[in-house]
């Protein structure tokens, strides 16, 4: 009898215990859903935040667009970018090498070659060089930016020297005019851009000058130089004027790798320069490249400005380039733009860019005339390598041709 009751007690138990395992088997099927396999971009977050985007989905029982039954089947039309495998996935760039770029390049200098160098040998090659072939050379010069002083020296140095030569052929010309112009661009000036790092402290580098002139294009392709060089490279956008200006400038750090300050729009440009060094310093970076918003050279509101960007960057360390950025097809203005900026901030460096554009490639000597500042940098394109070191050699050769 009892041996009965304990197997009613035993069967009572056991079959208590299945039907739990049973209910709990239900329950968990009644568990939330999983998190969807892809974020729902669809739905607008409850509170977006910064960088919002890079994070899971925090809703997790938000359906995705797949479940949702739309009308008429509207889901089909709703394409989903693949916003996730682009941010998983960063791809890097190798940028060329920067040694032998203005060879590479000297074909974008055609229509300064046409206009200057063809010009002159052309003219100087003539049977008769009298006064009016003279003044012909000296307008070629002018036209092409040379400047008054430069034309000048130029001239009275080949009328000597063809003199000296008497009867001359065509190479010797050549060989003639090419060593007084190179005379003329200077080979001797110091075009190295400086962003050694020291103790401590990073290059600093600082990138100015009037509004298009290819500023933030120019420090964009001096990263990849400096990255292809085996620098590391931290980006400071002090243009805090536009936010587009600051995702131009983070579109071309991270094709690089390198990292960019910003601050917000409108904010003030020298604490955005200030931090860009502090965090050079504090990763230990190579350089640090800042890039400043286009200012009017006559506004002189925006030129304290400038001035005062330089001046707190220096509570960090003296920086060791100010470039100015000159558009070369802007012809004389842009010596009256290098005088005004020259007296602000002091220019170490020129960058010429757009030389690609213009017959105008006499506006290296004239800028140099002016600052008594070499042109260390040449824009040659919009193309993301196209920044050549200035080599007055090589750009003498393209400038005449072979
Ligand atoms: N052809 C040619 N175009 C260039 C060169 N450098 C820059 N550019 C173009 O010039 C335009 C202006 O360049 P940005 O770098 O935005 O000029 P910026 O000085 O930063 O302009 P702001 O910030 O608005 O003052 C862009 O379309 C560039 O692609 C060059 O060497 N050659
Ligand atoms: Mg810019």
């Amino acid at each position: 009898m009892d041996i009965l009751i304990l197997a009613v007690v035993i069967a009572v138990v056991v079959i208590g215990a299945l039907s739990g395992l049973v209910v709990g088997s239900r329950r968990k099927k009644q568990l939330p859903k999983p998190p969807p396999a892809a974020p729902d971009i669809t739905a607008p977050p409850a509170e977006p935040h910064v960088g919002e985007e890079a994070e899971t989905p925090r809703d997790e029982t938000r359906r995705t667009i797949e479940e949702v039954d739309l009308p008429d089947g509207g889901g089909a039309t709703v394409a989903e970018p693949p916003v996730v495998e682009e941010l998983e996935v960063p791809r890097l760039e190798v940028p060329e090498p920067t040694a032998g770029r203005l060879v590479r390049l000297r074909s974008r200098l055609s229509r300064s070659q046409n206009a200057l160098g063809k010009g002159l040998l052309t003219l100087l090659s003539r049977e008769h060089l009298d006064e009016e072939t003279w003044e012909e050379i000296e307008d070629t010069l002018l036209t092409a930016d040379v400047g008054v002083q430069p034309t000048t020296e130029l001239v009275d140095r080949l009328r000597e020297r063809v003199r000296v030569l008497g009867t001359r052929t065509p190479e010797e010309l050549r060989t003639l005019l090419r060593e007084e112009l190179i005379t003329l661009v200077g080979p001797e000036m110091d075009r190295v851009v400086r962003t050694e790092p020291a103790t401590g402290k990073p290059g600093i580098v600082m990138v100015v000058g009037v509004n298009g002139t290819g500023k933030t294009t120019t420090t964009g392709k001096l990263a990849r130089v400096l990255v292809a060089d085996g620098r590391s490279v931290v980006l400071g956008a002090a243009d805090t004027f536009r936010a587009a200006a600051a995702d131009q400038l983070q579109t071309w750090g991270e094709r690089v790798g390198a990292h960019t300050v910003r601050g917000p729009e409108g904010g003030d440009p020298a604490s955005v320069a200030f931090d860009a060094v502090k965090e050079g310093k504090e990763i230990g970076s190579d350089v640090v490249l800042i890039d400043t918003a286009g200012r009017l050279h006559t506004k002189t509101g925006l030129m304290d400005e400038l001035g005062k960007v330089k001046r707190v960057v220096e509570k960090h360390a003296p920086l060791d380039e100010v470039l100015l950025v000159l558009d070369a097809t802007t012809g004389q203005n842009g010596l009256i733009q290098a005088r005004v900026f020259a007296e602000v901030v002091d220019i170490t460096g020129i960058v010429l860019t757009k030389l690609d554009g213009t017959a105008k490639g006499g506006i290296v000597i004239a800028v140099q005339r002016e600052l008594g500042v070499p042109v260390k940098l040449i824009g040659l394109g919009e193309g993301a390598d196209d920044l050549a070191p200035f080599e007055p050699e090589a750009f003498v050769d393209a400038l005449i041709g072979d």
